[in-house]
């Protein structure tokens, strides 16, 4: 695999469809084993999303075999989230090489950088460089990440991080509202910031129906990341829900463009 294979599928993805459909996938043996993310994976292809992530804030005790059951069953590019050193695995595709700039501690900024990128080299992961910028609530990345959480009403704050992140060099922003938050970003802070970068904004958390999803789009996101909604529904009813809703994001991406 070359170094910017998934790059260039992500960048493919978005001029073909418009928007990209992530599945989150958390290494957590108390959500799931790694059976049944392997079936979630497939259940979520079938569906429609785009890539998979693997990772989280917490858990990492299981992402080996995560990752080994999900590309047992999907041909879709499997992207490291790590929440710190522990979360790099050699099965991986690529990873989010990730800086939380919004942290109040340097380790999130770049200690735990410098820690992981000798690994993932030696891995041959391919680093996808990510601004990770967290805002109210935040939920369990806004703690472990220490973040000077961004106000939700202060979507100017969120564009001129964003801004800084893309004159820095990184490849994405990434605006995160928590796991399993009850709100999703908000539209405007979206749209302020997708209207000053040039570089793809992902946008996630707390995204749980077709009319979020839309508008998140429509509001100017261009990956779309689902966690909790998916673990929710994916095993109960075989990815029906979210086939609607990928379609629904989709369709809505192609009429806006
Ligand atoms: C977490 O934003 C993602 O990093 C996904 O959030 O679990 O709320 O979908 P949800």
């Amino acid at each position: 695999m070359t170094k910017t294979k998934v790059w260039n599928y992500l960048m493919e993805a978005i001029k073909n469809d418009i928007a990209v459909h992530i599945t989150l996938i958390d290494p957590d043996p108390i959500k799931q084993t790694a059976q049944e993310a392997g079936t979630i994976a497939k259940y979520a292809a079938e569906a429609g999303t785009d890539a998979f992530m693997v990772g989280g804030s917490t858990a990492f005790g299981i992402l080996d075999e995560t990752i080994l059951e999900i590309k047992k069953h999907v041909d879709l590019p499997v992207i490291l989230f790590p929440g710190n050193v522990a979360g790099i695995s050699k099965y991986a595709d690529a990873v989010f090489f990730m800086s939380v700039l919004n942290s109040r501690n340097p380790y999130y900024i770049i200690r735990a950088q410098l820690t992981g990128a000798q690994a993932v080299k030696m891995f041959g992961l391919e680093p996808i460089g990510m601004a990770y910028l967290i805002l109210e609530p935040g939920g369990t990345a806004g703690y472990m990440g220490e973040a000077q959480l961004l106000p939700r009403n202060k979507p100017q704050i969120a564009a001129a991080y964003a801004l800084a992140a893309q004159y820095i060099g990184f490849k994405l922003v990434y605006l995160e509202g928590g796991s399993g938050v009850e709100r999703e970003v908000p539209l405007d802070m979206i749209s302020t910031v997708s209207s000053i970068i040039d570089i793809p904004l992902i946008v996630g958390g707390g995204i749980e129906s077709p009319e979020q999803a839309i508008a998140v789009v429509r509001a100017g996101a261009k990956m779309l990341v689902q966690g909790t909604f998916i673990e929710k529904t994916v095993l109960e009813d075989n990815g029906a829900k979210l086939a609607k809703l990928i379609k629904a994001m989709k369709r809505e991406a192609k009429a806006k463009s």
